[in-house]
């Protein structure tokens, strides 16, 4: 049998009308026996194609003449390729078992002896144990290595069985006992392994962290149209090479996990394999307890479009369905719901005889000849290496869609009383003396019951045939697999030039920083040097940017090209699908788009490519809502530039509650590794963006960006004098005080659209009040905050050496005045700095919901505007006792202020 027959009839099952009821009140026998018998007897003249072609006539012939035929997308409960179909296994099967038992104990050794040591540790046991037969197989068999000629397959692991990877790599000598000691504690001496896979903790080992569930299913996929991305432009060569998501079937409950399950046959994705682990439980007990959680999800993968391999039993079975020509066993194991076959997992030979078989006489005949022993050790297919062999190989074949494989398995295989199968067994971390002994005998670990005790990891001998069979299979694969390497070569060439001209200003034409950052994207797309690597990613938002007229220079990437003729095809502007086009036009799906940011943005380690991801979205559905992914990005050391645009709770008119971003830079902070910039000019974004692309792509810095732009237009000014290095640290004199030496003085801070309103309020207490004010651009607060802090840290730990002065307190040493900010976002950002500053900080911010208003009467509602600035400075300087009450009052008047206004953080 040729593999290319065995995915092609995967879908067609012998034993279909097992699905229907067997009784059937008004139905003759025998006219059903000849409609089956010659649909056999098509099947075996013609093949399982035209045998398909007939059904499908009959189907539509059926609806044609009325018939209500119901649908469903299920298949029956048994595994998707029949016996007769399997390939032979090309390993040594009784090696890989041997080897597998190894990797079992270890794993679990590994959690045992950690929590021995403090009870408080964590860690998991039964995740792994039930998936073993799954990564083995992988790993012997499939899973390629990324080489200097090959980039290898791409494999997302369950977080919760880096026990099982960790373990595995120990045995390969990838690790040290010292290493496996320390799981979870990579604070003690020599470091440990951290809890699950995060490549900033261990970046030469882990890819991607999967642990928070949900997130590797959709980076999964948006990885694998990435690969196709980069194949269609021609950044690197067109593989076979796979994307492996091990999930979990509790996991598949996040709204992520089947949320983009869609595009990969759309996009005909066959580089992606899902497995997942269907172990019918999660951590509290069955995912499905009153249904079937693999039929649940065979639907809604065949409903997608995928191509869906059920493994569900195990070779033990084969025999028994064999003699089940009534279908009665297999109508069986369909009915069942999963809390039931749980139940089966803990219970005795007798007591699965009598509940599973015991329904029909004639099923208690089919196993008559087996005793309870073996009936109890029935396997299930995700633990027989054949059953998952074949599985991975006609997923490897299968051509035109993603493939998702259903295994079954249980829960804590192999730990027995411990907690095989059991609604605890999810958090099962330690193993009694006995339950280990029972352990070390089930997978035939050569330790004696004093050794056992002890729970040490154990590796066979260099010349073991074990060891030899290892590191063969894993060298024919291309090497050791997780592994992290960077391949990518540092960007070459200086951006300056190309940066330069945003630094003379717009010669008084208004536009936004937005406008600015797309006049800067056009120019970076045709950099003969960084062009080709620039990735516009949006989410459906490239009008509301400016950003149409990219859509006709560099298309809009489409694995399809342009089958239709756009409807504004004869504008100049019009909606240009392509092959190699450039954009990523994600649609409505801020973490899809985020997942092509991820895999845009990693290139540079998984491809060696370093392409550069711009992803422009609206700022508040960025942290806001997909703020996980956002997390997932810096723990894998993603770089690019994330773009929150119609920034600011003030700026963004008309839109309120759900569009107004007051938060996003507060949120910026939660993200170690992530630079935040709310910039005013244009001038300032060039200057971040040249400077990023020279830390992250020259530099090979860790960082990533996210910088805020607005939609308010107005005259961008030129570049002041030595501004450069205060942009980039955080903080810049943007306008200084006409007359320095004047009495009354203010240090006026603001940042983003709001900035303009500093420089206003500068103008009024000047012409108005006699105050003098310098203006601060603020470019980015976490900056400030981050340098501060870091400074503070270095002096604490360094008392008697020469003590540093923060960034904020260094520029701010002669600026005389009260200290006034406004801020777009919460006041706690202007704030967090002021410890740094020479005085008492008076704050502005957009505390509060908001309004859907237009700017001015938001900028009042907030008190953020220039009229509330100059107030807010007036009143600093009373407070000093610098002037006199008079002239607030009369300020309050002039500037037309409502003392009884309503409070807006709390209305
Ligand atoms: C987003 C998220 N929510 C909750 C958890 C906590 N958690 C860890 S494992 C687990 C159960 C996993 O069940 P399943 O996906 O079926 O995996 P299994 O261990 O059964 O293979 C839960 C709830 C998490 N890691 N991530
Ligand atoms: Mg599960």
């Amino acid at each position: 049998m040729d593999n290319e027959t065995i995915t092609q009839t995967q879908h067609v099952e012998p034993k279909l009308d097992t699905e229907l009821p067997l009784e059937s009140p008004n139905l003759d026998g025998e006219e059903i026996q000849e409609w089956l018998e010659s649909l056999d007897s098509v099947l075996q003249s013609s093949g399982p194609e035209v045998a398909s072609y007939i059904l499908e006539r009959l189907r539509a012939h059926a609806k044609v003449v009325g018939i209500d035929l119901p649908f469903t997308a299920n298949t029956p409960y048994v595994n998707s390729i029949p016996a007769s179909m399997q390939p032979a296994f090309p390993g040594n099967q009784e090696l890989e078992r041997r080897i597998k038992s190894i990797i079992r104990w270890n794993a679990a050794a590994m959690v045992v002896r950690a929590n021995r040591e403090d009870g408080s540790i964590g860690g998991h046991i039964s995740t792994f144990a039930s998936s073993a037969t799954l990564y083995e197989v992988g790993f012997n068999h499939f899973f390629r290595a990324r080489t200097d000629d090959f980039e290898g397959d791409t494999v997302y692991f369950q977080g919760h069985a880096a026990p099982g990877m960790y373990s595995r790599a120990f045995v390969e000598g990838r690790l040290s006992p010292e290493n496996l000691q320390n799981f979870r504690r990579e604070l003690k001496p020599g470091g440990g392994l951290s809890s699950y896979p995060h490549p900033w903790l261990m970046p030469n080992f882990w890819e991607f962290p999967t642990v928070s569930m949900g997130l590797s299913p959709l980076m999964s996929i948006y990885q694998a149209r990435f690969a196709r991305y980069l194949e269609a432009r021609g950044l690197k060569p067109k593989t076979d090479a796979k994307i492996w998501a091990f999930l979990g079937d509790g996991e598949t409950d996040e709204p992520e996990s089947l949320g983009a399950i869609t595009l990969p046959s759309r996009e005909k994705l066959d580089n992606l394999i899902f497995v997942i682990n269907c172990n019918l439980q999660r951590l509290d007990g069955p995912v499905r307890g009153n249904g079937q959680i693999i039929q649940e999800l065979e639907s809604a993968f065949r409903g997608a479009g995928w191509n869906v391999i059920k493994v569900l039993w195990g070779s033990e079975w084969d025999p028994i369905l064999e003699r089940d020509t009534e279908g009665l066993l297999v109508k069986r194991m369909g009915e069942m719901v999963d809390g039931e076959y749980q139940k089966l997992v803990v219970s005795s030979g007798a007591y699965v005889r009598e509940h599973f078989f015991g329904t029909d006489p004639r099923l208690l005949k089919l196993v008559e000849p087996l005793s309870d022993d073996e009936l109890r050790r029935l396997r299930l297919g995700g633990h027989d290496p054949r059953k998952v062999y074949a599985a991975y190989k006609a997923a490897f074949e299968h051509r035109g869609s993603p493939t998702v494989i259903l295994a079954r398995t249980i829960k804590g295989y192999g730990l027995g009383e411990a907690g095989e199968g059991k609604n605890v067994t999810h958090q099962q971390k330690k193993l009694n003396e006995e339950e280990l002994r029972e352990f070390r005998t089930r997978f035939a670990i050569p330790l004696s019951d004093e050794q056992c005790d002890q729970v040490p990891f154990y590796r066979p001998t260099e010349d073991s045939e074990e060891m030899r069979y290892l590191r063969e299979r894993r060298e024919a694969l291309g090497g050791y697999t997780p592994q992290r390497r960077v391949r990518s070569k540092q960007l070459p060439g200086n951006l300056e030039e190309l940066f330069k001209e945003f630094a003379e200003g717009s010669a008084g034409r208004e536009v936004s920083t937005t406008m600015a950052f797309v006049g800067m994207l056009r120019k970076m797309l045709k950099d003969p040097e960084i062009g080709h690597l620039v990735v516009p990613i949006v989410p459906d938002e490239a009008r509301t940017f400016g950003m149409e007229s990219l859509f006709r220079t560099v298309g809009i990437y489409s694995s399809a090209g342009q089958k239709y003729e756009p409807v504004d095809v004869n504008t100049l502007l019009y909606y240009k699908e392509a092959k190699d086009g450039q954009i990523l036009e994600e649609g409505i799906t801020e973490a899809g788009s985020m997942g092509s940011f991820i895999a845009a943005g990693n290139a540079y380690a998984t491809y060696g490519v370093n392409t550069i991801p711009f992803f422009i979205y609206y700022s508040m559905f960025g942290f806001q809502r997909i703020g996980d992914f956002i997390w997932a990005a810096a723990d894998m050391r993603v770089r690019g530039f994330l773009l929150g645009g119609t920034a600011g709770r003030t700026t963004l008119a008309g839109e309120g509650l759900q569009h107004q971003d007051g938060n996003s830079h507060i949120l910026a902070l939660t993200v170690p590794n992530l630079l935040a910039y709310d910039p005013a000019y244009a001038f300032e974004i060039a200057v971040i963006i040249e400077d990023g692309i020279r830390r992250m792509y020259k530099e090979g810095e860790n960082i990533f960006y996210y910088i805020t732009v607005m939609n308010e237009n107005y005259a961008m000014p030129s570049m002041p004098e030595g501004a450069r290095e205060g942009i980039l640290k955080g903080m810049y004199r943007f306008r200084a005080a006409a007359s320095p030496k004047a009495k009354l003085r203010a240090q006026l801070f603001g940042s983003g659209a709001i900035l303009n309103e500093a420089v206003k309020a500068q103008q009024i207490l000047s012409e108005k009040y006699g105050v003098e004010a310098d203006v601060w651009s603020v470019t980015s607060y976490k900056s400030l905050y981050m340098d501060g802090n870091e400074t503070d840290r270095w002096n604490r730990l360094h008392p008697g050496e020469k003590q540093r002065v923060p960034y904020v307190t260094e520029v701010l040493k002669n600026a005389p005045g009260v200290l006034v900010a406004a801020s777009d976002y919460l006041k706690t950002l202007p704030n967090m700095i002021s410890k740094w500053m020479p005085r008492r900080l008076a704050s502005l911010g957009t505390d509060g919901f908001g309004r859907s208003e237009g700017r001015t009467s938001l900028r009042n509602f907030f008190e953020v505007d220039s009229r509330f600035i100059t107030l807010a400075t007036l009143h600093e300087l009373y407070s000093d006792g610098k002037i006199e009450k008079s002239v607030l009052d009369k300020a309050v008047a002039d500037l037309g202020i409502d003392t009884n206004k309503s409070n807006p953080v709390t209305s």
